[in-house]
């Protein structure tokens, strides 16, 4: 299975050592679940998928974060109970998943589920200095103190994502973090834990105080207790390659003292809507949701997904949905033939396109081949569209 690493820029074989291991960043739960998210999680669906046909079991965790600034920030605005919201939004991402066929993580953990193994962590960091405390604005509460990572303690920092120190100083501003909050020791050390705000949810932090977690020591957490270092694949959009996926690795090197956390990191592509990055704050949205519930076959939205290859950045429009349903009926009136052309090297080619980086355009482009030849001039191998539907559903998660 090769894979493209965007920490080594190149193609990389996965060698997992039997049950491979991996680690996929999961949903902020404050919105449904848009078709850039679904692209993401078809993506890595198709690296399980693979790993499963090559014979090899797969570990596969995910996280929900399902208490963050945004989503506060959201149940705040709509007057919603933020554990409501993100309960009513997570159970909406896994019947979206179901719908699109996509294999279920063996272990899906929230944030909030997290929070005893991030107050372990981070107390150990602070004990060994590799983390401290920063006071709070809060006149309300003096003497409360946030703690922060310190990025200078992990000798790998900075290998995931290999930018520049300006580059990790502008992006870790856009996406989150803090460079010029007052008491930090280095403007790219990463929050580990919140403490407690007014009006803000908070959780026993034993020796911490009350808060909640940082979102970078979240993953960290939930990856090491479940994978361990070292494991196989950390999957999400390229949005998180850095500051997340620097500073998770960051995290999870610190506190054991070994490394790589990883072996290989994965991104895909941002989905865009009318030319912009679909996004929840900036609001240009399709949801999966109200695709189904407009009566889109799920079937057709995986496969208007799958036309495009993961790590290009592409447009959402209705055409590929159009494209999509035209596809799936000609493959559902070959499929439901009793003989065709040898099916062999379609399974052959639909393997191959998978299995190198997960090129999903090239296989669904064998299986047209192999579709046409069947509409056009029939075939005479007795059971091939049985075999292809096989091969379809257990590679690409098309089932009929
Ligand atoms: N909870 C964090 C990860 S720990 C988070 O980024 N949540 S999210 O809801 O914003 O995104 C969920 C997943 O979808 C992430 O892997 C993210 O990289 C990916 N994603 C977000 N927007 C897009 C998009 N427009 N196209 C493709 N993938 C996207
Ligand atoms: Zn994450």
């Amino acid at each position: 299975m090769r894979v493209f690493d965007s920490s080594e820029r190149a193609l990389v074989t996965t060698q997992p050592e039997g049950e491979a291991r991996m680690y996929v960043c999961g949903i902020t739960p404050y919105d449904a679940t848009h078709i850039g998210h679904a692209s993401t999680y078809l993506a890595f669906d198709l690296l399980h998928r693979a790993w499963l046909d090559a014979g090899h079991e797969v570990f596969y965790v995910q996280n929900v974060t399902d208490v963050d600034d945004p989503l506060l920030e959201r149940a705040n605005a709509t007057g919603d109970d933020w554990r409501a919201l993100a309960d009513r939004e997570t159970e909406r991402f896994k019947d979206d998943m179901i719908a699109l066929g996509v294999l279920a993580p063996r272990v899906f953990m929230t944030a909030v589920e997290s929070v005893p193994l991030v107050v372990e962590a981070t107390q150990n960091l602070v004990k060994a200095g590799k983390a401290y405390l920063v006071a709070t604005p809060d006149a309300q509460h003096p003497g409360r103190q946030d703690v922060y990572f310190d990025v200078t303690t992990d000798p790998h920092f900075g290998q995931v994502a290999k930018l520049s120190p300006e580059q990790m100083r502008e992006t870790f501003a856009e996406r989150g973090g803090d460079p010029d909050r007052p008491g930090k020791h280095h403007p790219l050390d990463p929050l580990l834990w919140r403490v407690a705000r007014e009006g803000e949810p908070s959780w026993e932090g034993e020796t911490l105080g009350a808060g909640r977690p940082g979102w970078h020591i979240e993953c960290a957490s939930i990856a090491l207790r479940h994978l361990g270092m070292g494991f196989d694949v950390q999957g999400g959009g390229d949005d998180l390659i850095f500051p997340h996926h620097e500073m998770s690795a960051s995290h999870g090197q610190v506190i054991t003292g070994d490394a790589p956390f990883a072996q290989h990191y994965a991104h895909a592509g941002m989905v865009r809507l009318d030319g912009e990055k679909m996004s929840k704050s900036k609001g240009n949205l399709a949801f999966v949701s109200k695709l189904r519930e407009s009566g889109i076959d799920p079937q057709v939205i995986r496969l208007a997904i799958l036309a495009h290859h993961y790590r290009t950045s592409w447009d959402w429009t209705d055409e590929n949905l159009a494209a999509a349903q035209t596809r799936l009926d000609r493959w559902k009136d070959a499929l439901s033939r009793h003989e065709g052309p040898d099916p062999e090297p379609v399974l052959a080619a639909v393997r191959e396109a998978v299995s190198t980086d997960l090129d999903a355009p090239r296989a669904l482009a064998a299986v047209d081949a192999w579709v046409d030849e069947v509409l056009t001039s029939g075939g005479s191998v007795a059971g091939a569209p049985g075999l292809v539907a096989r091969t379809i559903d257990a590679l690409l998660g098309v089932r009929f």
